[in-house]
């Protein structure tokens, strides 16, 4: 399974940990989205990279905005 962690703007409460859980969720492929509330990160597995400008969209939608990203964007770990 891929991990990633992305940094979310604009997280504060409970109703925004929901929405973005929520929204990242609904991505092809995504298996679980824990969000960190005091960090302003969500970290999502995946079956496979995720695309981040699909991220970024998912995160708009919800409301929120993509500030970055850590993980393994195209590592080759097999
Ligand atoms: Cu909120």
């Amino acid at each position: 399974m891929e991990r990633a962690t992305y940094e979310v703007r604009g997280m504060t409460c409970e109703h925004c940990r929901e929405a973005v859980t929520n929204g990242l969720s609904h991505l092809p492929g995504v298996r679980s989205v824990t969000v960190d509330l005091d960090a302003g990160t969500a970290e999502v597995g995946s079956d496979a990279p995720l695309d981040p400008e699909a991220v970024g969209h998912a995160l708009d939608e919800a409301g929120y905005e993509l500030a970055g990203s850590t993980g393994s964007p195209g590592a080759a770990d097999s």
